[in-house]
């Protein structure tokens, strides 16, 4: 209907299972995998998928789970049950074990499938990668940053981006990890401290014990010590609520341009964390949907084979709008794709605003405080260029 063809030269593959969508993690919790039935209505109503390669994710195994998070936790993991949630009315003492049954990371029926299909959905975009199979790999379903090898975080459970980036590391000697989430990307860049062969880059608000996870400060830039191999390749771009489109647009490219130089990596895991939106309930930038897809476009430009994740987005019709602009990217039909969200779109009711691209006072009533001068700004460049002065490959 909208003339989209396969793109020419590379190729694009999409992983997605309705299965996980069906999770839920509570009724009022922010986290909503019901977004990404959202996602894939667009991207399907604007008719995207004649243009990739669709798979249908698999489950991961516990083998493959157990690459990266410990046989104690994947046991508990296993077998916990939404009946142990601790700390409930009846049993106020219950003790929490690895994080679980909190009001972040509940215990929910399913959730090891849940888990499992996130896991499965980026392991299949890596091997796809890694196969040459696959240029650009999408895996919406994946992207969950916080998670550690033994413990539950921040709506993570299970870290399907370190897992995906293990499987990079087979036929890739250096991966860039960049994330975009308004959350530090915490346990990707803990998963890799100690190496070379992995450059972390983190963009987040950030303001310890005010704003989750609380790390990812400017100067926290992998081991202190230089005999480290890790040293320097954790790179933190911390910042504050109102950020607008061109300030981010402005520190992505510099940052990501020069790191791409000297580090030259040989492919891309790019985390599309979608909570760093104008209006996201959780979230505090003002990002419009063509501000967060220029990282997206920008990364596509350097022409590396590259992984895009999900992550956070917690209000749905703006995930959706980002994740399927994003696809359209990705395949090179941003150009083409009407900006009117389509008639037959299933649940066009949900996009209040009949647009891809709302504008910021369609996004949220009053638009954010911007908190980032631009002096502060060069400053976090100039300190980011001097740690990539250490860093040559
Ligand atoms: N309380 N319900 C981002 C992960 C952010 C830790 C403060 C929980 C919430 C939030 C949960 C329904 C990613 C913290 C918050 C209230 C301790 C966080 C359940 C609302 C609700 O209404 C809620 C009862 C819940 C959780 C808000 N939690 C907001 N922010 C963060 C985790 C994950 O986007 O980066 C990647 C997917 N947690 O701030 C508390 C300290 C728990
Ligand atoms: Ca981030
Ligand atoms: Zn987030």
């Amino acid at each position: 209907e909208y003339g989209i063809t396969r793109p020419k030269g590379y190729t694009v593959s999409y992983h997605a299972t309705p299965e996980m969508e069906k999770h839920h993690f509570g009724q009022t919790h922010p986290m909503k995998p019901w977004r990404l039935t959202l996602t894939k209505s667009l991207v399907t109503a604007y008719g995207m998928p004649f243009a990739m390669d669709n798979y249908m994710t698999r489950e991961a195994t516990y083998e493959e789970l157990n690459a990266f998070h410990s046989s104690d936790y994947l046991d508990y993991l296993i077998t916990a049950a939404p009946e142990d949630q601790p700390r409930d009315i009846e049993n106020p003492d219950k003790e929490v074990k690895y994080n679980l049954g909190g009001s972040d990371c509940p215990l929910f029926h399913g959730l090891y499938n849940y888990c499992s299909m996130s896991a499965g959905c980026s392991l299949d975009a890596a091997r796809k990668i890694c196969s040459n199979q696959s240029d650009i790999a999408i895996a919406w379903g994946g992207g969950l940053h916080h998670a550690k090898r033994y413990e539950a975080s921040g709506f993570c459970y299970i870290n399907d981006i370190v897992l995906a980036i293990l499987q990079l590391l087979r036929t890739h000697p250096r991966v860039l990890y960049i994330d975009i989430d308004v959350h530090h990307g915490d346990g990707v860049e803990e998963a890799f401290f100690s190496t070379d062969r992995v450059m972390t880059v983190s963009f987040h608000k950030y303001q310890p014990d005010q704003f989750f996870p609380g790390t990812g400060g400017l100067e926290d830039n992998g081991p202190k010590s230089e005999h480290n191999p890790g040293a320097h390749h954790a790179i933190n771009v911390p910042l504050q609520d109102g950020i607008t489109d061109e300030q981010y647009q402005y520190l992505f490219e510099n940052i990501i341009g020069t790191i791409n130089q000297r580090y030259r990596p040989s492919a891309i895991a790019l985390q599309c964390g979608a909570d760093s939106l104008a209006g996201d309930r959780l979230g505090r930038f003002n990002l419009r949907v063509q501000g967060h897809g220029a990282c997206v476009r920008y990364c596509k430009s350097l022409g590396l084979p590259m992984i895009v994740f999900g992550g956070g987005g917690y209000t749905p019709r703006n995930v959706a709008r980002a994740w399927a602009y994003e696809t359209s990217i990705a395949i090179g039909a941003d150009t083409r794709i009407p900006e009117t969200i389509p008639e037959h779109t299933p649940w066009r009711e949900h996009f209040i605003h009949d647009t891809l691209f709302p504008t910021l006072e369609q996004s949220m009533s009053e638009p954010r405080h911007n908190r980032n001068s631009e002096k502060r700004l060069r400053d976090i460049i100039s300190h980011v260029h001097e740690q990539l002065r250490f860093v040559a490959h």
